[in-house]
């Protein structure tokens, strides 16, 4: 009975109790102990332990061995030797050469030093690929290991399955980022006898991480992604990311700049070119995806309403792209936005930079060649073409017009001898808005010599027309010669005149009105010319300028010349001097009046003294408080003044004095009928008789009538 109990215990315990005295004791024992798994085409191995002890005395000799011979399973070590205690055993899995299933096997401990044997049962189950779910626009982590199944679609490499639901005609993007050279792998199975739907280790042909971007999905299923390596046998951690395409990014850091693509446009600035060069940092939440830059580019008066110039070349996810936008209308502001593509067709929100305008084109343009070109003398007479002129200042025109609506445009002309090549402007004209005559004075020119020119138009930028030589003859030929000349002689016999009667001014004498006729006898060598008195009237204290300010008509020479000066201001001493000019515009030298003897020009020549008559009195010294019996002090002075309220300095009439306002029936006494001088009349000793308040003079004139009250003063004692 006892017996039967240990055989029971044994089928436990797996105890055997030996002769000797050692006694094999083997944990654990139970038949569903040693149980373990592992993924199909996986290399760890797993294990567990088994205790092999020696539970009575003596010692214990043991070996172990697999009964049904299964090479999957191992026990190490096999064998040994227990005096106490117990010894561990690993029990080694194996799944590399098996095939999906469940495995059984028993390892045998036998008792060498004694009789005794136990047997541990072993199971091992080798699975399939174990699928994790995701689902799209979601990402998983993982470490890929040799615990790993074997790839379906890559045997000899470890791979992590994942299963989405798919819908038909949906499409995903699936990238994976990995510390290792990482491969993956499409499929709607995980056959190994049929190709995957699709399978890379690179990204958009870049080495790297690998991706899978837009894959349509062919049906409703569920899709398998394999994440596996490039290399067999590699492992280690990644991110698998499975999304829907997604829209680019807004652009960023956006630029205008000129052709050179380095010089940015400030907004609002001008540019001189019809083109611009837009710039813009792009980026996609697919990181995979190319992108391009779209613009729109428009006038302002223009409202925004779509893409209206090329798409820019495709670019890297976040990297700069560029955009050139030529043919722009000149003269014309613009502004502009962009968006980002991408190579799926899908575009992000517009950016744009909010400048009104952004830029703005003006293209300068060199102004167009001179047309109409004319000569002819200072006088303004036209001169034909070869002919022969007897002045040495000509006018040479043209009419100028500029692309540019505001230029201002002058007018270069270049006047050689004939005989002496052209070579660069001698002369311009003054700058006169665009579409303007140009007209360019040349001289005085040396005389008997052939002339010959051309003119271009000038821009206020110094851009520059084509020549157009005048004439259309040779430039051997003359376009125009001047004569042999002289200069008039110096004008003789000054003279100033009043201006009514014509009688003489003596010098330093006046003028009897606001205008004099100056006059001089003009002369010159070649008697056939025309010639003019020129004279130039100054304010004494302001030296002569050498311009005059007025000529006298053209008159033969020999003749005296007159000429009518004024209106002159009033009480002002003038000097003058005169000079003759000829048709031809040549001068002689100035010659101050008088001619002989002259005066210093500090001394006027002649003076326009004006006399206003009184129209009012006016006490400009007025009377004070005053002590009984004597004089009034300071004076009191009364002036006569004419109606611009100046002192009549012609006024030398009688000033009688009175008393005005009189309460107490006093008198006045004293000197109280004063004769003017030089319009102003002083009443040095009035005295009044009697103490009182409120007293007030009365100054009046018989010629003409006038009188004035004084302010009100005091007699006191
Ligand atoms: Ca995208
Ligand atoms: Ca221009
Ligand atoms: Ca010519
Ligand atoms: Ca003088």
């Amino acid at each position: 009975m006892a017996l039967w109990l240990v055989a029971a215990t044994c089928r436990l315990d797996q105890l055997f109790v030996h002769a000797e005295g050692a006694l094999l004791c083997v944990t654990p024992s139970g038949p569903d102990t040693l149980v373990d798994s592992a993924a199909l085409g996986s290399t760890a191995r797993p294990s567990d332990t088994i205790s092999i002890g020696n539970c009575g005395g003596g010692t214990l000799r043991w070996t172990a061995s697999m009964s049904q011979g299964g090479s999957w399973l191992s026990i190490r070590p096999d064998s040994g030797v227990v005096e106490t205690g117990s010894v561990t055993a690993q029990v080694v899995f194996d799944p590399a050469a098996l095939g999906d299933g469940i495995y059984h096997e028993t390892i045998v401990v036998n008792s060498t030093t004694g009789t005794g044997v136990a047997e541990v049962p072993a199971v091992f189950y080798v699975h399939p690929c174990r699928i994790v779910p995701i689902t799209i626009d979601d990402s998983a982590a993982a470490i890929l290991t040799a615990a790993d199944c074997g790839a379906p679609h890559r045997p000899g490499h470890y791979a992590r399955i994942y299963g989405f639901p798919g819908t038909a005609n949906d499409s995903v993007s699936i990238a994976v980022s990995a510390g290792f050279d990482a491969y993956v792998a499409l499929d709607t199975a995980l056959d190994a006898g049929r190709p995957p739907l699709s399978e890379t280790g690179d990204c958009a042909s870049a080495v790297g991480d690998p991706c899978l971007p837009y894959q349509r999905l062919p049906r409703s299923l569920t899709y398998f992604v394999e994440v596996t390596s490039a290399a067999a046998g590699d492992a280690g951690a990644f991110t698998l990311r499975i999304a829907h395409p997604r829209l680019p990014n807004a652009p960023a850091t956006l630029d205008q700049r000129l052709g050179d693509s380095v010089t940015s446009v400030p907004t609002g600035a001008t540019v001189n070119q019809a083109s611009i060069l837009l710039r813009a940092v792009l980026s996609d939440p697919d990181l995979g995806d190319s992108l391009h830059l779209e613009a729109e580019v428009r006038p302002i008066t223009e409202g925004f309403s779509g893409p209206d110039v090329p798409n820019g070349p495709a670019v890297g996810n976040g990297r700069p792209a560029w955009l050139s936008v030529s043919g722009l209308s000149d003269k014309t502001a613009y502004h502009w936005r962009v968006r980002t593509g991408d190579n799926t067709g899908r575009t992000g929100p517009w950016a744009s930079r909010g400048g009104n305008p952004d830029f703005v084109v003006d293209v300068p343009h060199p102004p167009n060649a001179p047309t109409a070109l004319g000569q002819a003398r200072g006088d303004g007479v036209g001169i034909l073409t070869g002919a022969s002129i007897d002045t040495d200042v000509v006018i040479l025109s043209g009419v100028g017009s500029d692309p540019d609506p505001g230029d201002m445009l002058r007018l270069e002309v270049e006047v050689r001898p004939v005989g002496t090549v052209f070579t660069g402007p001698t002369h311009s004209s003054p700058a006169v808005p665009n579409g303007g005559q140009l007209q360019a004075i040349v001289g005085p020119l040396p005389g008997s010599t052939a002339y010959h020119w051309r003119a271009r138009v000038v821009d206020q930028a110094g851009a520059t027309s084509a020549w157009v030589a005048y004439g259309g003859n040779a430039e051997s030929a003359t376009d125009f010669s001047v004569a042999a000349l002289n200069h008039p002689d110096p004008p003789a016999a000054l003279a100033q005149q009043q201006s009514g009667d014509l009688s003489p001014i003596p010098v330093g004498g006046n003028a009897a009105a606001n205008t004099v006729v100056l006059s001089g006898v003009v002369s010159e060598p070649n008697a056939g010319r025309t010639i003019l008195l020129d004279v130039e009237v100054e304010p004494v204290g302001q030296t002569f300028t050498g311009r005059p300010n007025y000529s006298s008509p053209l008159g033969a020479s020999g003749t005296t010349a007159s000429v009518t000066v004024g209106p002159l201001s009033e009480n002002i001493g003038y000097h003058w001097q005169a000079r003759a000019r000829d048709d031809g515009g040549r001068t002689s030298a100035w010659i101050a009046f008088p001619d002989a003897p002259g005066n210093p020009e500090t001394d006027p020549d002649f003076t326009y003294e004006v006399q206003h008559p009184p129209v009012q009195l006016v006490f400009t010294v007025q009377p004070t408080a005053t002590r009984l019996k004597l004089p009034i002090a300071p004076p009191v002075v009364v002036t006569a003044q004419d109606a611009n309220g100046q002192t009549s300095t012609g006024f030398t009439g009688t000033v009688t004095m009175a008393l005005g306002t009189n309460l107490t029936g006093a008198k006045l006494s004293g000197t109280t009928r004063v004769t003017a001088v030089a319009g102003v009349a002083t009443f040095s000793n009035l005295r009044v008789d009697r103490t009182g308040f409120l007293y007030t003079l009365r100054a009046t004139t018989l010629q003409p009538p006038l009188s004035a009250v004084s302010a009100s003063f005091s007699i006191t004692r």
